[in-house]
């Protein structure tokens, strides 16, 4: 039995290629700089799962931005007018992922969605009728050969041909035209990597553990069939995760290929279909340990289920990349008994080769010492917290009165304009700001002087949203590093690690915290900010919550509870919070669920009953008891909610502001069909680049809102928080933004 993993974090230990690719980025070192550096990280990192006993060692998990936009980028699936720049490789690439606006041209990023049922981002390849597919990069050979150069065959991987067009975008064109095209460079790919002496390839399908079915069923089967006519002598490993393959496992083991990868984790069927059969003739590639969370392994829950299988050739695997959790819990300082019971990518590797070990029948200390982590009890519980759950009722999760009556008495509460502005809540978290928070931190600055810092930025801003004459203001959030961190330095319950950064989209990371027990509010956590803002002006400035489902989906859950234990308990946490503000004279409260969709179950048929039902009542529960002259908004990124319309009305929120210029509007189509309730702010343009939008181009984009949803019920602000962009571009985005409203506003 031999051990391997589906992907590797890349951004390095400590982040080193995030710092590197950002020096890039602000031309303080060589484009051959970066890409001798982020060939020193690979090779670290083959080395590193080599030492730790990996058998099949994965490579091209590598990227620079996302291995889908790679992908893309191999067989030239980009816009003309990319392929077009006159810039080097390396920059056309970073501008399908950036955008890029400069002497050589103005172009737009690729949409960016969310990977799946993770925090991680791809972006999105479009297709058009121009798409000419060939072969234009050699990123999958170059990273085989160097591994081969430094003594190690890696298994080359890329995003399987299904999940590729299933993720892509088609314009005037559909799947089923470039399957033959597509199909020719995959082959192409095999017989290049065949020549330069690969055994295997891996070919990354999760989306088979969606609903598979009809149309979306035959373009599986006639892709694999058509693709394994030549495999050019290299084994095909088809590697899925974040669930079962209920639809297609029939299917997929009867296709002439050499290894399954199954997903025993998150996949609920997985065990009940390979027990109803799996080939002998194939390898079954088990993740039996957790690609997404940090918790240790429990091996005699792992070691009883590879022994029930009855498959001849296993591979113990993980159950997805462990590009989803940190590098290593080693340069954490949690007390040894917590540390214990974390493993993060590096320990998961010595999970894997431990778990080899006792199936090969070594001796069972290894074995015994981990169960001792899972007899004894972790953490007491919270007997208060479990009284306040047990105590809800119905009216705990029930806003009076009703939306319609609120919006009236709001109405005269405001009196704003038609279209009335505003921003999603942060401002640019600058170098100068994060150093501060940072010199706070570490005691090297005192309360009064950090206080006067935050105060001072806040004054300033709140000074130029009422002098480009924003309708609602905010105070900047100055003083939060990631909204969830900030919330949970403030619950208990929670804890935090140093290092323990997962990749989020390109550069940019994410510090999930952890969930070690009952979670429960300990102090007022934004009352003091946005009390201070709001008696600096007397335009209202909105406070800004974090909802409890982005709460707990941006944090490792425990796995002792239910996560929707684990929802409730942060949903009473967050309404002390609410309640707290409105008491401290904050009229509109904004609490995001910025990850509501994120953790939508893959199925359909898993999305109420294993997901809405409880987190559409926990954001609920949150503002149940405010008054009904407090205004309710909420925001969530990524708008591909169409489907999920009544749910996220019944969230019952007053205004909901969402993401939708990368997504060219079209979930407005929807609003307007299903007469949708509540008032929206569509974002106008797209935060995440840091090419400004023209005064025109809101324009058009508040007209075609226009077209589409009644204009008493429009807002009009940029599409979420603007935390990642500079002061520069921040404020002319947004002052773009209040002279396109005024200007359309005078049109009505
Ligand atoms: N918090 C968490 N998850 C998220 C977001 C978030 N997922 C979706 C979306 N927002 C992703 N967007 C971002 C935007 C910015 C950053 C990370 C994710 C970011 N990170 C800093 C970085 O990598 O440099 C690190 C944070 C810091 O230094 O303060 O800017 O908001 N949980
Ligand atoms: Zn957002």
């Amino acid at each position: 039995m031999t051990t391997s993993i589906i992907g590797f974090p890349r951004i390095g230990e400590k982040r080193e290629l995030k710092f590197k690719t950002e020096k890039y980025f602000r031309n303080e070192i060589s484009e051959q700089e970066l890409k001798d550096f982020a060939k020193d990280i690979r090779l670290k990192h083959w080395q590193l799962l080599k030492n730790s006993g990996i058998d099949n060692i994965p490579s091209n998990d590598f990227s620079f931005f996302d291995t889908t936009l790679d992908t893309a980028f191999l067989f030239n699936i980009v816009p003309k007018d990319n392929e077009e720049l006159k810039l080097s490789k390396l920059d056309r690439y970073f501008a399908l992922a950036r955008g890029y606006q400069g002497e050589k041209g103005d172009i737009k990023a690729l949409p960016m969605k969310k990977w799946f049922n993770t925090n991680y981002h791809y972006l999105v390849p479009q297709f058009s009728k121009d798409t000419d597919i060939k072969l234009t990069d050699t990123k999958i050979f170059d990273e085989f050969q160097e591994a081969k150069d430094a003594g190690i065959t890696t298994r080359p991987v890329i995003v399987g041909p299904f999940t590729f067009l299933s993720l892509s975008e088609f314009n005037n064109t559909k799947p089923t035209d470039f399957v033959d095209d597509l199909v020719s460079i995959y082959q192409e790919v095999f017989q290049k990597l065949s020549d330069q002496g690969a055994e295997w390839i891996q070919l990354d399908e999760p989306e088979l553990v969606k609903d598979v079915v009809g149309s979306d069923k035959e373009l599986f089967k006639e892709i694999y069939q058509k693709l394994l006519k030549n495999k050019f002598g290299l084994k095909i490993l088809i590697q899925t995760y974040f669930g079962d393959v209920r639809d297609v496992y029939d299917d997929l083991i009867k296709l002439p290929v050499e290894g399954i990868g199954l997903d025993f984790i998150e996949g609920r069927k997985t065990k009940e279909l390979v027990k109803s059969g799996f080939p002998d003739d194939k390898i079954l590639f088990a993740g039996i340990v957790n690609g997404k969370n940090i918790w240790r392994n429990h091996y005699q829950n792992s070691i009883s289920l590879i022994n029930s299988l009855n498959v001849k050739n296993i591979v113990l695997s993980t159950s997805c990349s462990l590009l989803h959790v940190p590098f290593t819990i080693e340069n954490e300082d949690f007390p040894t008994k917590i540390k214990a019971h974390f493993a993060f990518a590096k320990e998961k590797l010595t999970e894997l080769v431990e778990l080899q070990a006792i199936l090969e029948g070594s001796d069972k200390s290894v074995e015994t010492q981990n169960d001792t982590l899972f007899k004894n009890a972790r953490v007491t519980p919270n007997e208060k917290v479990a009284q306040a759950i047990n105590n809800l009722t119905d009216d705990s999760f029930t806003r009076k009165p009703a939306l319609e009556k609120r919006a009236e008495i709001q109405k005269n509460e405001f009196h704003l304009p038609l279209l009335p502005t505003t921003t999603i809540g942060s401002f640019p978290q600058t170098r100068e700001v994060k150093k501060t928070r940072s010199k706070f931190r570490h005691n090297e600055i005192s309360q009064e002087q950090y206080d006067s810092f935050i105060a001072g930025h806040i004054d300033q801003w709140l000074k130029w949203q009422e002098d480009i004459g924003l309708d609602i203001l905010v105070h900047g959030e100055f003083e939060r590093n990631d909204m969830v961190e900030y919330f949970g330095q403030n619950l208990d319950g929670y804890l935090f690690s140093k290092n323990g950064w997962v990749q989020s989209y390109g550069t940019r990371g994410v510090k999930p915290p952890i969930i070690w027990g009952d979670v429960s509010r300990i102090r007022p956590i934004t009352v003091k900010w946005s009390k201070y803002a709001q008696s600096k002006t007397d335009k209202i400035v909105k406070g800004m919550l974090t909802g409890p489902v982005t709460i707990l989906n941006w944090s490792f859950p425990r796995e002792d509870i239910s996560i929707k234990e684990s929802t409730l308990q942060i949903a009473l946490a967050i309404q002390e919070e609410v309640l707290d503000l409105e008491a401290n004279g904050i009229r509109i409260i904004q609490i995001d669920e910025a990850a509501l969709r994120e953790k939508l179950p893959l199925r359909k048929t898993d999305w109420y009953s294993e997901y809405l039902d409880w987190a559409i009542p926990a954001f609920r529960l949150v503002h149940s008891k405010v008054k009904p002259e407090t205004q309710i908004h909420t925001h969530m990124c990524y708008s591909e909610f169409t489907d999920i319309i009544p749910a996220i009305e019944s969230m019952d929120a007053d205004v909901i502001s969402f993401e939708a210029s990368r997504s060219n509007l079209e979930i407005l189509d929807e609003l307007q069909k299903q007469h949708f309730k509540l008032q929206v702010g569509p974002g106008v343009y797209d935060i995440h680049s840091p090419r400004i939008p023209s005064v025109e181009e809101i324009t058009n984009t508040i007209h075609a809102i226009l077209s589409k949803v009644p204009k008493e019920k429009v807002w009009i602000n940029p599409d979420c928080g603007l935390k990642t962009r500079g002061i520069t571009e921040a404020k002319a985005s947004v002052e773009n933004l209040t002279t396109a409203a005024k200007e359309v506003r005078k049109e009505l």
